[in-house]
């Protein structure tokens, strides 16, 4: 791990998203940082860990409406999940940054001005494909899916602000050459530096399609694009365009970052443009990007757009707050891939934590009482196999350190649990517990005293060293072991002095405490459980907000309501989303899967005009059951239907009256469209519209199913 020469290490997170609540995916990167800050403070290095949300962009002004909130109001509920987490998993960063915050905003500005005034920005204008999903500029014509999340992108044209990339396309290849270590794992090196290669084009700064963003200084049409609003953070964070001096000073102290972990996903944006804009800008570039895999759920990467992410709360609920920390570190080599899977998570839980450590804590804290009354006996003279445990005490300090330090957690925790195996089998082999009959009361006492003080030395190494990972458990061995508290020992450096023999006679050790209680067998069932619950009142709380604002919508106008934008407060109306007249959309197609190219019989002319798949994903398609049907006084083609959603009840009128019986209809599924803006006819309020074959000679026929299908059922 590189490390500044000052004896300091500034190292973030990725900012993440406040469009969708945390998942285990954002816990895994957040952990990771945390057990590395964690790990430099108690190695005596003064550290400063960051982490934040990212709060602006179209992605989050969309789902903001489509929450029915403003992107204020949306921002603040997740960001609040965010720290609420964080908080529950024990991360001890020093700092949160919030982009919606002055102080970013103000840097961001600076930032821009900057790179303006050294001329790194022209003004152009950008016609092409934007994915909403990554934020991102994406080469092709109109129709090319995202190569990252492989959703369709959306046909951008818009006068925009541009920043020379293509002018740092020899200097980031210079830079990579002369820093080999500035980002890894090799897999996102190499993919960085090919891209590199492949040539840089100008990259658009600017949007103007939309508000929810930080405006360009001096344009205050354009916002500045959310990737450069979203990397300026780990400076703005430090202090980066305050005026203030004690800012100044501390962006002085800890910039550049010695470390920003991100997912591997995000790595061009880190790795490429992050670099070029502080070259342009004169500012140093960071030590070090480290990018680690993806946590995967039923095969494919968890996200909240596949809809298969597991919450780190359940897990929490479950195992207790550390045993996430562990498995994730445990389980997944850093910079590749992993499958997350409850089972490995309960069966590493019950081997490593339950029966492993602390069984082992447990048994030899409790015979300390026992046999000595707490108080830790002279060791006296070592045999072969204390000899052969103080060597492989020895052998796991010098194995962890340097295999973390290389991110590498697995291995480093192999070690270490290599040695809770040994001292487990050495103290079994011992049995200090059983006096065999041919052993003298003298001889026994002696052993006892051996292994117990031995085997305790041995916990006492592992509890040190695994304190990054399981903070909470390993303060509370410490202070079982009479060590006092292990976060005043982390301020002391302890890691530094961490070797064989710290354990003294005399030392008093405090009563057992339960460490981690084994898992029952119904410990997956339950996480399935609680997951399956959480989705439920997920779905239904969507629903509700859905449900509020179309009434909030349908409402009669009232002074208020009706007045003009102009009447807003101008907070309301920086907040407020500008997508024109957006309806409640549909998920899009899963990720990596287009919707079917359209096949048509010969003969039948194709539809034009010809739309994409963001078009046919707004219109929500729904089955719906035909409750009542009767005739309209006074108009001849006009039906009126009660229809039944299962999640609602609603009125449709339909001009099928000369074709179709009312009555025959009564009890039919149909097809409707469930969020057509309602329209009055003849007096009365039609909220949809069904779906029916129009044939040219003859009556239309209305769509429905030949298989059962519940009703509110979605069509995609
Ligand atoms: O990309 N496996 O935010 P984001 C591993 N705001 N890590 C995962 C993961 C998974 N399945 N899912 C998420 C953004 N992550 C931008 C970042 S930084 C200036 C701006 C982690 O909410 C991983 O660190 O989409 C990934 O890069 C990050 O969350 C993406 O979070």
């Amino acid at each position: 791990m590189s490390q500044s020469s000052s004896n300091r290490f500034y190292l973030t997170t990725p900012i993440y998203y406040v469009n969708a609540r945390p998942h285990l995916g954002h816990a895994y990167s957040t952990i990771v940082c945390d057990a590395i800050a964690r790990r430099k403070r108690a190695l005596g290095i003064e550290t400063w860990f960051l982490t934040g949300t990212d709060e602006h962009g179209q992605k989050i002004e969309r789902s903001a409406e489509k929450a029915g909130r403003t992107p204020q109001e949306f921002a603040d509920a997740i960001y609040s999940e965010f720290r609420g987490l964080w908080t529950q998993l024990g991360i001890t960063n020093d700092d949160f940054i919030r982009t919606t915050e002055p102080r970013h905003i103000r840097g961001v500005q600076k930032l821009f001005a900057t790179l303006r005034e050294r001329g790194y920005i022209y003004k152009g204008s950008y016609t092409g494909q934007y994915c909403v999903s990554d934020e991102a500029y994406v080469d092709g014509p109109a129709g090319t899916l995202c190569p990252d999340c492989g959703r369709v992108t959306e046909t951008v044209s818009e006068e925009n602000y541009f920043f020379k990339l293509s002018a740092f396309e020899d200097k980031l290849l210079k830079f990579y050459d002369e820093n080999p270590n500035f980002m890894g794992p090799e897999s996102t090196r190499r993919e960085v530096i090919s891209f590199v290669r492949s040539g840089l084009k100008d990259l658009s700064i600017s949007r103007t399609s939309f508000k929810w963003g930080i405006p360009v200084p001096g344009d205050e049409k354009h916002v500045v694009y959310v990737w450069l609003d979203a990397l300026v953070n780990y400076m703005t964070a430090l202090g980066y365009g305050s005026e203030n001096v004690q800012d100044q000073e501390n962006f002085k102290k800890f910039w550049p970052a010695d470390l920003h972990l991100i997912g591997k996903e995000i790595s061009r944006f880190h790795c490429v443009y992050w670099p070029a804009f502080l070259m342009a800008a004169g500012l140093p570039t960071p030590r070090a990007i480290r990018a680690n895999g993806w946590l995967m759920f039923d095969q494919s990467k968890m996200s909240k757009s596949k809809g298969n992410i597991v919450r780190a709360e359940t897990v929490c609920a479950v195992l207790g707050d550390e045993a996430l920390r562990y498995y994730l570190m445990r389980e997944i080599p850093f910079g590749q891939d992993g499958n997350f899977s409850f089972d490995a998570l309960v069966q590493r839980y019950n081997a490593d934590l339950a029966n492993g450590y602390g069984n082992l804590v447990s048994r030899v804290v409790n015979m300390m009482h026992k046999f000595f009354a707490g108080v830790v006996p002279a060791p006296g003279a070592p045999t072969e196999a204390e000899i052969k445990l103080k060597a492989s005490t020895e052998a796991a300090i010098a194995a962890f350190g340097p295999a973390f330090d290389a991110f590498d957690f697995a291995e480093a925790l192999k070690a270490l649990w290599s040695l809770v195996a040994e001292t487990d089998g050495y103290l079994t082999a011992n049995a200090p517990w059983k006096k065999p009959q041919d052993r003298s009361e003298e001889d026994h006492a002696a052993l006892q005293a051996r292994v117990l003080a031995t085997a305790a030395e041995a916990i006492r190494v592992i509890t040190a060293l695994v304190y990054p990972i399981l903070p909470t458990a390993a303060a509370k061995v410490w202070r079982q072991l009479g060590q006092g508290e292990l976060a005043e020992a982390a301020q002391q450096a302890f890691l530094t002095k961490v070797a064989w023999g710290g354990l003294k006679p005399g030392t008093r050790f405090e009563e057992p405490a339960p460490l981690f209680p084994r898992a029952e067998k119904d410990a997956v069932e339950r996480m399935v459980a609680l997951e399956e619950e959480n989705n439920r009142t997920a779905v239904e709380a969507a629903q509700a907000q859905k449900e509020e604002k179309k009434l909030e919508e349908n409402k009669p106008a009232t002074p208020e309501t009706a007045a003009p934008a102009a009447s807003t407060t101008p907070d309301q109306k920086s907040a407020a989303p500008q997508v024109p007249d957006q309806k409640p959309a549909v998920p899009q197609a899963p990720e990596g899967q287009p919707a079917a190219p359209q096949v048509l019989p010969e003969g039948f002319p194709a539809a034009e005009p010809q739309i994409t798949i963001d078009d046919v994903v707004k219109i929500d398609l729904r089955v719906a059951q035909i409750l009542v049907a009767e005739r309209i006084p006074k108009a001849d083609k006009l039906l009126r239907l009660e229809v039944d959603l299962g999640y609602e009840k609603r009125q449709i009128l339909a001009g099928i009256a000369q074709y179709y019986e009312p009555e025959k209809l009564i009890g039919r599924k149909i097809v409707i469209v469930a969020n057509l803006a309602p329209r009055k006819m003849r007096g009365l309020e039609s909220n949809g519209m069904l779906l029916a074959a129009s044939l040219e000679n003859s009556s239309p026929v209305l769509a429905g199913f030949l298989e059962e299908v519940p009703l509110g059922a979605r069509l995609k």
